[in-house]
């Protein structure tokens, strides 16, 4: 432990604890080897940031004006302007959302453009699903069953493009994709998104000065902005690259930094989008290519996922992923890789000192994206046409990297592992033999609930370690996982999603899975994936008759870092999904107020009226969900528990199955 955090009221990691805790010993070992190395990393500069401040950790700083930057405390309860806690808090909190919204509206942007393109015959690609186009084109309300693929086609690209950008108010049309019993709560509560781009300015606007008094205002703007950033951004990215590239199919991939191979060119694909990707793919597997590894010595080509464009790379073509964001330096500290493709967000400055270090090549693939010592060959969608011959290049640059750069320092640790992943709605579903098939496993106790496990780690805990310890526990007490992100490369690299993981589950767990043929933590892909893990819940949901909200489903989040994600968890509640998160800054439950001693001596639990809205009745009246804050990975599953047994026992369902080795 490198410090108490009386703030957070929790023990914060220091780069010793990550070292000696990672549960994926690779990493452990990558850590160890850069640091004998005199490296920089995340974790160096994590340390050397602390103690962090206490008034950031509990959102509790305002920087909205000039006046600021203000902090709110028992002695000066409120800032220049006149805005108190609650005001501050959420209004940091709306934000974040409007950020991670921002991400992910280009990300989607990028998507829809690209099925434009394709669909003018601009874009060389074939689109790879029908069905799912099919699907979009009814959800959006743009296709009868016999308008002709190509409209369909063009018609759900400029929809998605129109619900990402326009300014008037009419409510979001992929409004169409989500439940419509929530759909119902959401008009009632006046929480009806509009556009992405809208709920954004709007988001903005409110949160300066001056522009809005009312926190709880101010907390519904942040709710429709998740449920545009959700719709327009996640569903849109998935469905997109779903109608693009295929639907996924589950594989087993081997694992983690092992895949690396010193004798072979070693490229990593980073980032969010996959148009690059695949076309990048497609140039690596071409006899140029290969012909010119062989000539630089190389005894073949390695393709290795990093991030989320690393899930969509082993979704659909069983490229084994090495790492998750947080973990980037260390994968490039191998020394091995020889080229780092990287599009679009989560893509730590950091990573440029160590790729000098090694005289990895950097290559950059977006234009909001750019590294000062990269090289930029960009893919703008609107203007295509070289798309082709600049994955070439880039694939040309890989293999020069290789011969070109010293490899005396190469060092790979050995670790490994397999993994089945590559979920979604439909393969979970028909894995356990459909959703009238499912539903009775839960009915019956014998899966205790699902929880959806996501987000980002934090070097605020030692590597992963917070995913790992409640994803073992929760599958030990009977609860079947799905998971995204990073979070699901922090169950690769723990084993949870290998052959293996079944063997500490729950009897009936266990038994399903077994059935199922698959293992108890699935992983359905990249964060915009998530869209997946909500459908797979609101398919439950919808054959049990049930709202969303009444049901035995819960949002893991213990190491959210990035603004997306925080945009995520706004959304679940919003689906009245209750959410335990972890070790998360700036979320609007601070340890003040009247709760201040009980925080400080290391209880999440205060009295503040931000407590009382997240974690009581006010969300919860309006949602059906609650927040809960568990920095503690033990505490956080013995919530999570508590509320998908709360769930059962409200709904008259069977006990949770007892956890294994429990009489
Ligand atoms: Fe977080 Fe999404 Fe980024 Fe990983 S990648 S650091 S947002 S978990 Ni999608």
């Amino acid at each position: 432990m490198k410090y108490h955090s009386r703030h957070l009221g929790a023990d914060i990691a220091g780069k010793d604890d990550a070292r000696r805790l990672a549960p994926n010993p690779a990493s452990a070992e990558m850590i160890a080897h850069l640091e004998d190395a005199g490296i920089e990393t995340l974790s160096d500069r994590s340390d050397a940031q602390q103690p962090q401040c206490g008034f950031g950790l509990r959102g509790l700083c305002c920087r909205m004006c000039q006046m600021g930057p203000c902090r709110i405390s028992d002695k000066s309860p409120r800032g220049v302007c006149g805005r108190d806690m609650e005001l501050i808090t959420v209004a940091n909190l709306a934000r974040a959302v409007a950020a991670g919204c921002s991400a992910q509206t280009m990300h989607a942007r990028e998507l829809a453009l690209t099925l434009l393109g394709v669909t003018r015959g601009e874009i060389a690609l074939e689109r790879r699903s029908t069905s799912r186009l099919r699907d979009a084109g009814g959800a959006l309300n743009v296709a009868f069953p016999w308008t002709p693929m190509e409209e369909v086609a063009n018609s759900v690209a400029r929809t998605m493009m129109d619900d990402l950008g326009r300014m008037s108010g009419e409510p979001l049309r992929a409004l169409g994709f989500a439940p419509k019993e929530r759909r119902r709560a959401w008009e009632a509560a006046g929480l009806t998104p509009r556009s992405a781009a809208l709920e954004v300015v709007e988001s903005l606007h409110m949160t300066t000065l001056g522009a809005c008094s009312d926190w709880r205002e101010m907390f519904a703007q942040a709710v429709r902005t998740s449920l545009a950033y959700a719709y327009s951004g996640l569903v849109g990215a998935s469905v997109l690259t779903d109608i693009l590239f295929g639907i996924p199919e589950p594989r087993e991939v081997e694992v983690s930094l092992g895949v690396l191979k010193a004798d072979h060119v070693n490229i990593l694909v980073h980032g969010h989008s996959p148009v690059m990707l695949e076309k990048l793919l497609s140039a690596i597997d071409t006899e140029e290519i290969r012909e010119l590894a062989r000539e630089s010595g190389a005894a073949g080509i390695v393709v290795g996922g990093m991030c989320c464009t690393g899930h969509e790379a082993l979704a659909r073509h069983g490229i084994p992923p090495v790492a998750g964001a947080m973990a980037q330096e260390l994968a490039i500290g191998t020394g091995a890789v020889d080229a780092v493709v990287v599009d679009m967000q989560c893509v730590l400055p950091g990573m440029q000192t160590v790729a000098e270090c090694f005289g990895t090549r950097i290559v950059t693939t977006c234009e909001s994206n750019r590294i000062p010592a990269a090289v930029h060959v960009p893919f703008d969608p609107e203007r295509p046409g070289t798309l082709d011959a600049d994955a070439m290049t880039i694939a040309r640059l890989a293999v020069d990297a290789f011969a070109t750069r010293d490899r005396s320092s190469i060092h790979i640790p050995a670790a490994g592992g397999r993994a089945t992943a590559g979920f979604t709605r439909e393969a979970v579903l028909n894995s356990f033999g459909g959703v009238r098939k499912l539903l009775p496993l839960l009915e019956s106790g014998a899966i205790r609930g699902i929880a959806a496990m996501v987000g980002c780690s934090t070097p605020k805990a030692p590597c992963e370690a917070g995913h790992v310890s409640i994803a073992r526990e929760l599958v030990r007490s009977g609860v079947l996982v799905l998971t995204s992100g990073c979070s699901a490369h922090a169950m690769f690299g723990a084993g949870l999603c290998g052959p293996d993981a079944l063997r500490d589950a729950a009897p009936g767990l266990r038994e399903a899975c077994e059935d199922a043929g698959i293992p108890p933590v699935l992983a359905m892909g990249s964060c915009s994936d998530n869209a997946r893990i909500i459908q797979v819940f609101a398919a439950l949901a919808h054959e049990a008759r049930r709202s969303l909200a009444d049901m035995p489903f819960v949002l893991s989040g213990p190491e959210l870092v990035n603004e997306k994600t925080v945009g995520q968890l706004v959304a679940m509640l919003a689906h009245g999904i209750t959410s335990i998160v972890g070790l998360t800054p700036a979320l609007p439950i601070p340890a003040v107020g009247p709760g201040l001693e009980a925080a400080e001596a290391g209880s999440s639990i205060g009295s503040n009226p931000m407590i009382e809205f997240f974690g009581g009745d006010g969300l919860a009246s309006l949602v059906g969900a609650r927040l809960l804050v568990r920095p503690d990975p033990a505490d956080a599953a013995a919530a999570i528990l508590d509320t998908l047994d709360a769930k059962r026992d409200a709904l008259g369902w069977a006990g949770g199955t007892p956890a294994a080795g429990a009489a």
